[in-house]
């Protein structure tokens, strides 16, 4: 039987887990199940990442050791994922002590190889993203991965020689071009090996929450020296499957790291890195995932939108929940969360497709035939649409093998909908009428191979819908059967239905309050109806919190539409400065472009610029929304005047 290895990342223990690590972990579990419905046998790694400054310093900031602040966190993770029903084989802890001695052998065997030395670190760190920098990559002291402020640090530090690596490292991105995915992302990576590899520091002792050193390495300072983080969560990869005693090789010679980009560096250069200097094969895969935003706006603790996942399951249920972080968004490209898309999903493609169907068969089987279906002329009765059905099956496995999930979807969702249109146009109940019994049970049988095969292929996105589905048929989800309906494309031809109850009730309004009302009316993008005013609790703030705001009329020069985006309009804004501003807004629905430009708007001048779709904006504009739109603020005086 095939083997295989996945792991998610190790999560940082500093904060309760978002919908970015819901989403790279059921990434995972989709995968896992994915291949083994293909009959392979998959270890799933997951876990916390406990050790280094971060976590010192959150426990510190919660009054606790960092062990019992790890210890709560890590427990939520691990909670969270049960009930997400993810099905990982090991949850690892970096604070679990047979980790912490894999960590120390691995940096004792690569000293040993002669590839660490002492020196002295000089350098920016950012604490949060545990990250060195140098000078050259550091602009007004801020992190250029995640723009918090950094800290200059000079300490005796282990030097791992990660300079030594960088023809190898060029060689087997060259040699093996598809294990970094997406391809833009590879091509990043060896941009910033190719600009000149630095020796990492990969010791730190500014403060001792973290792996000792090894004994015996360096006698008087052992105790001062601590693992780098990073070093010591890479290598719970291996230290989970077995590193120290005896690797399983079985398993780690087909292992898939599942990431977010803002980690792929360290993936995709330290890590294989440190292998090559641990003499052990190299990742096969390596995906980076987008970036998750709320309502357009990246999220963030200080503004107070980041998305609880339990919450969202909690309201809309786990299945949705998995659904639609699977169906919204290209896998490699960033993503947003907002309830409105999330209930137009559920609506449509969950409650329209999906329930209808299944509830239409059901009703249909027990009017007509007291639930008990049986037809061997399928393909007499109904060729055309037999014939569709192997080449979407086809076009879902490609997409699932190319980790393209939506586009999986969407393969399934056509036959859905070939099953749906097949209702409406052959009308049973006419051909009942008709006395067509034969083709009225050749069509719901149909409909049944359909639902069949649905059922299977959904299984990694949706597990309990597909068992549901399945169990209607009488059938159970394993690899036998997806190799038979699926693979092999056969069909059932008799069934005794199991009704249940209908799937996916419709949703009407949204189930989870906003961010806080200061957030959502300031948030260009917030496109939830929210509460009527008189419900809601304002957050006061002073005058002096007001005034920090530079509001300003703003004319509108040029304005279009972001190509994929179905929210963003780009416009180009005249504040009265000496050149235009380019803004992002996320009314694309509410207005046509041509009608913008001329218009007068309100315009908050001094907000950080940010990028989103990769577009770079610079302010926001202000908008009013109720239940019947939304509409933008305008005034009647010249570009620049300042709004108090
Ligand atoms: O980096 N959108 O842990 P971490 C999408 N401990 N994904 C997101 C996200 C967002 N807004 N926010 C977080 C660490 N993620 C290290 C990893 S591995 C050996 C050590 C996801 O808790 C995404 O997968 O900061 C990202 O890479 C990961 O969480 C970062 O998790």
């Amino acid at each position: 039987m095939k083997k295989s290895y996945i792991t998610s990342p190790i999560y940082y223990v500093n904060d309760v887990p978002h919908i970015g690590h819901a989403y790279t972990t059921i990434v995972c579990d989709m995968l896992k199940k994915y291949r083994q419905l293909q009959g392979e046998e998959v270890f799933l790694l997951t876990g916390t990442d406990e050790h280094g400054q971060k976590i010192e310093q959150s426990a510190k900031a919660h009054n606790q050791t960092p062990q019992a602040y790890a210890d709560s966190i890590s427990a939520k993770f691990r909670s969270l994922w049960e009930e997400f029903d993810i099905d990982f084989d090991l949850f690892i802890r970096t604070t679990d002590s047979a980790h912490a001695k894999s960590a120390q052998t691995a940096f004792e065997s690569m000293y040993k190889k002669g590839d660490i030395y002492k020196g002295i670190y000089e350098g920016w760190y950012c604490i949060s993203c545990e990250s060195h920098f140098t000078k050259h990559q550091v602009t007004d002291q801020k992190c250029p991965d995640c723009g918090k402020p950094t800290t200059t640090i000079k300490e005796e530090s282990y030097f791992f020689a990660l300079s030594k690596y960088e023809k190898r490292l060029l060689e087997w991105y060259e040699q093996c071009p598809d294990v970094i995915i997406p391809k833009h992302k590879r091509n990043e990576v060896i941009r910033f090996v190719e600009s000149g590899l630095v020796d990492l520091s990969i010791t730190r002792t500014g403060f001792s929450w973290g792996v000792p050193l090894p004994e015996g390495i360096d006698s008087e300072n052992t105790h001062k020296h601590i693992l780098y983080v990073w070093l010591d969560a890479l290598i719970s990869y291996i230290s989970g499957i077995g590193y120290k005693e005896a690797l399983r090789l079985d398993l780690w010679q087909d292992a898939t790291h599942i990431v977010g980009k803002d980690i792929l560096r360290f993936h995709a250069v330290y890590w294989p890195a440190f292998l090559m200097s641990l003499e052990l094969p190299l990742p096969r895969k390596i995906y980076a995932h987008g970036w998750w935003t709320r309502d357009g706006v990246k999220m963030s603790k200080s503004i107070g939108n980041v998305v609880n996942p339990q919450e969202v399951a909690q309201s809309y249920g786990i299945e949705a929940f998995r659904y639609f972080l699977l169906r919204e968004v290209p896998f490699g490209q960033d993503g947003d969360f907002s309830q409105r898309a999330l209930i137009e999903r559920i609506n449509s493609d969950l409650s329209n497709d999906i329930g209808n169907l299944l509830n239409r068969l059901i009703g249909m089987a027990q009017k007509y035939f007291d639930l008990t279906l049986s037809s061997a002329d399928i393909q007499r009765f109904y060729p055309q649409e037999v014939a569709k059905i192997a080449p979407l099956l086809q076009k879902f496995q490609t997409a699932m093998n190319d980790m393209q999930p939506h586009i999986a979807l969407e393969e399934l969702w056509q036959l859905l909908r070939l099953g749906n249109s097949a209702i409406s146009i052959y009308e049973p109940w006419n051909m009942m009428k008709q006395d067509k019994s034969e083709s009225t049970q050749a069509l719901l049988m149909l409909i049944s191979n359909i639902l069949l095969k649905v059922a299977l292929c959904l299984y990694p996105i949706m597990p309990k819908t597909a068992t549901s589905i399945a169990s209607v048929l009488q059938c159970t989800i394993d690899s036998q059967n997806f190799e038979h309906y699926v693979v092999q494309n056969t069909f059932i031809e008799s069934s005794t239905l199991k009704p249940i109850p209908p799937l996916f009730p419709r949703i009407e309004s949204p189930l989870m309050s906003e961010p806080s009302p200061a957030q959502t009316s300031l948030s260009n993008t917030s496109k939830d109806s929210s509460p009527a005013p008189s419900t809601q609790t304002f957050q006061t703030i002073g005058i002096e919190d007001f005034q920090k705001l530079d509001l300003r009329v703003g004319v509108v020069l040029e304005c279009q539409r972001v190509p994929k985006s179905e929210k963003l309009l780009q416009f180009l804004i005249d504040l009265g400065e000496s050149k235009p501003r380019q803004i992002l807004s996320g009314i694309a629905k509410y207005y046509n472009p041509d009608e913008l430009v001329g218009k007068h708007v309100c315009v908050v001048a001094n907000l950080k610029p940010v990028k989103l779709m990769g577009l770079l904006s610079e302010g926001m504009i202000l908008s009013a929304q109720d239940d019947e739109g939304l509409a933008l603020l305008s005034v009647a005086k010249k570009a620049g005047s300042k709004i108090s």
